[in-house]
């Protein structure tokens, strides 16, 4: 029972008095102010203690997320992983302090990292004392992973909203393939609240501009309509008509004067709940730092404690004792219990019925569903992967992965996802018969169009995988630059997203520097938990796919020539399975003992070969190493590391058309790097070749003199 966790009453409270306080409270107000009020002063003395945070919003937003949780949302504290349960997503994290009252006051429970056991509540009061501080359940922002019942993490604006979409399209996605007449198993809807910071970033423009395409009708963001940010009054940067431009966007947009009216909010969410055929926006007036007497609609209220002074005048103008601290009166647990938690567990129970019944009925697509609950894989995911014959033509990168996708994709049901208007050419559009497109006239298509948005695409492919759904999104590698915060957002949260990059160097010959990566790598490389991959002939593109379908916790980009190249035979060289740990000793002088250490990724790998057949022919001993992923390597063990990248061998030079930051950890300050000092320019691939020295005469010629040899 939720009930018997709460921390008691008597340790809550800093007060002297609490039971008169609690007396005098009741009489003065019923227990929705009170519980209203709770999220407010909760948020208010957190901020204050930590003396860093942002007051303002969470005394504003304390009804609507109030009504949200105990008369609008489906949603069981006691689960917060049931799958069918209303997601909730605080675009503006700043205001977490809402969040962490929230979680805190409706008894929401902690999961494992497996999703599975139910343990301690997700957030006490001990945390919210602790607001901002190391090791608190209840951070700075809200944060996926670290605390649960944060459905996504949020704080750079404008990502939780775009990646509610992704959450959007899922349950469309989910229901039109498990659903049954009578087993209406995935029936859930997606809120997000936001501020005037998260409708001015660009990417809110994109997201919704998507799912009014898609006509989401199970989406709904509400706008705290405060006209206020850091810098002052919106007046000075912010003066569209947002109404209008969510007419225009095809959504369904609804207006609430007061935020204080519960009735009203309420009524804006049946009249949500009805709408068919579009998204709504509930426009919510709102005064930030409301019932703080010197600080109410100005910037003052929105990033920083209020002051001793005010927050006494806050309490008082809320009816609330001026001395208390993190205080929850008496009948406030209990009225969330009543209201959230015992609607949540009608329902859950109710699903958990009918999912048993279902499981009887449907073994084959229950099973499915727990799988994916699971983050796991039917049986035979792999099947029939191919093995690439040696080829000198080969195939492109973006072409091998191609086949794969297809093939994984097939034994994966809910593996689906898109590109940003480049399918043809990133080669991810699914051909099989019945991959589908995904619209809204068709919500069980494998095949996004995400159009030309590739910001809006990261994060709606974080809100997929959020949704258990294995989600990959696709662009031209240079563009990552429009997507990365979200593919930041991925790694910070432990997703295994999949971004398919193609035309991943020079490759894009004749469009010139604006289409050449150069920077991209590196800077992917310094994302923590981020597999950055770069797969060198067709069987190292399946390779990398094996891998990465495996990963549970971390997101991947995967890097792809445009060209063709080569296929490597494997009976000569080593097997691509080596891509299995980021590096691996490709070839080796006979007899082994090398003198000399050449590493490249992706199209470079076949560079290093013909230098190294070169380098032998010469009688110089040189080893190849295929090096697709950093990150990989160094999860491998000091000692694999050393046997590929024997320390005494200093002589080493790398090479890979691309910036040569952070290359000096592996050639050592004796080594050689080839890469990109400057941008690309436009001219055909191999006359970029040749300008930038990427031909095997620049590697031989690079081996010899570390060798100082001529
Ligand atoms: C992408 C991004 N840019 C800047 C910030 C820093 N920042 C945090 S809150 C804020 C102002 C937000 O204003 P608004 O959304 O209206 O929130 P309110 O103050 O009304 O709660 C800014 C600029 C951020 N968190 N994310
Ligand atoms: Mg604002």
């Amino acid at each position: 029972m939720i009930t018997e966790t709460q921390p008691s009453l008597a340790s809550c409270g800093e007060i002297e008095n609490e039971s008169k306080a609690n007396s005098n409270l009741m009489n003065k107000e019923n227990v929705v102010q009170l519980a209203i009020n709770t999220i407010r002063t909760l948020s208010i003395d957190a901020v204050q203690q930590a003396k860093s945070g942002h007051p303002g919003t969470p005394m504003a937003l304390a009804p609507l997320i109030y009504t949200m949780w105990n008369r609008v949302m489906q949603y069981d504290p006691a689960d917060p992983i049931w799958p069918n349960r209303d997601r909730f997503v605080l675009s503006n994290g700043h205001a977490s302090m809402l969040l962490w009252s929230i979680l805190h006051l409706t008894g929401v429970r902690a999961v494992d990292a497996e999703y599975e056991r139910l343990g301690e509540p997700a957030v006490t009061l001990d945390d919210i004392r602790r607001f901002r501080q190391l090791g608190s359940k209840a951070p700075g922002h809200p944060e996926y992973r670290w605390v649960s019942g944060v459905e996504t993490t949020t704080g750079p604006l404008g990502q939780g909203v775009a990646t509610a979409v992704g959450m959007a399209i899922a349950q469309k996605w989910l229901a039109n393939r498990y659903n049954q007449p009578g087993f209406d198993l995935f029936k859930y809807n997606v809120y997000a609240v936001c501020g005037d910071g998260c409708l001015m970033e660009g990417i809110s423009s994109e997201a919704a501009s998507l799912a009014g395409h898609l006509g989401l009708d199970n989406l709904c963001w509400v706008f705290d309509n405060n006209h206020i940010t850091i810098e002052g009054s919106t007046n000075i940067a912010f003066t569209e008509d947002v109404a209008a431009r969510f007419l225009a966007y095809k959504w369904n947009v609804l207006r609430v004067g007061d935020a204080n009216d519960v009735g009203q909010i309420e009524r804006a969410f049946q009249t949500f709940r009805q709408t068919k055929g579009r998204p709504t926006l509930i426009i919510l007036d709102s005064h930030i730092g409301y019932g703080a007497p010197h600080k109410q609609d100005t910037p003052e209220a929105h990033g920083e404690p209020l002051g001793e002074e005010e927050v006494r005048l806050a309490k008082r103008s809320y009816g609330w004792p001026e001395d208390a601290k993190f205080f929850v009166p008496d009948g406030v647990y209990a009225h969330f219990t009543q209201g959230i938690g015992a609607h949540g567990k009608v329902a859950r129970d109710e699903w958990r019925t009918l999912f048993s019944v279902y499981h009887r009925k449907f073994p084959e697509l229950a099973a499915e569903i727990e799988l994916m609950q699971k983050r796991e894989f039917p049986d035979g995911w792999d099947r029939n992967l191919p093995v690439f014959p040696a080829d000198s033509k080969g195939l492109a990168g973006r072409e091998a992965s191609g086949k794969v996708l297809n093939i994984l994709a097939q034994n994966i049901p809910w593996l689906i996802g898109g590109s940003a208007d480049l399918g043809p050419s990133n080669k991810t559009t699914l051909t099989f018969e019945g991959a589908g497109q995904f619209q809204a006239s068709s919500p069980g298509g494998r095949n996004m169009h995400f159009g030309i948005r590739e910001h809006a695409m990261a994060a709606i492919v974080n809100g997929l995988s959020l949704s258990k759904l294995r989600g990959f999104g696709a662009s031209f590698f240079v563009f990552i630059d429009y997507a990365r915060p979200s593919v930041r957002l991925s790694a910070l949260m432990e997703l295994p997203t999949l971004f398919i990059f193609s035309h991943d160097a020079l490759g894009d010959g004749e469009d010139g520097p604006t289409h050449q990566p150069v920077e991209h790598l590196a800077s992917l490389r310094a994302i923590p938990g981020l597999v950055t991959l770069r797969p060198g002939d067709a069987n190292e593109v399946v390779e990398a796919y094996r891998y990465i379908m495996k990963l549970r916790h971390k997101p991947t980009v995967l890097v792809l020539s445009r060209q063709p190249l080569p296929t490597l035979d494997r009976s000569r060289y080593a097997p691509a399975s080596g891509v299995e740990r980021g590096a691996y000793v490709l070839a080796d002088p006979p007899g082994g003992k090398p003198e000399v250490i050449l590493i490249a990724s992706g199209s470079e790998v076949i560079l290093a070969v013909q230098a190294h057949e070169k380098l032998l022919s010469e009688g110089i001993r040189s080893r190849v190493v295929s090096m697709p992923s950093w990150d990989i390597f160094e999860h491998q063990t000091r000692d694999y590391q050393n046997r590929v990248l024997p320390p005494e061998i200093q002589a080493r030079v790398a090479v890979e058309p691309a910036s040569t930051f952070g290359w000096e950890r592996y050639v050592g300050v004796k080594g050689r790097v080839i890469g990109m000092h400057t941008f690309g320019a436009s001219a055909p691939l191999k006359e970029l070749q040749k300008k930038f020295g990427f031909e095997p005469d620049q590697v031989v010629t690079a081996a010899k003199e570390l060798l100082l040899r001529k």
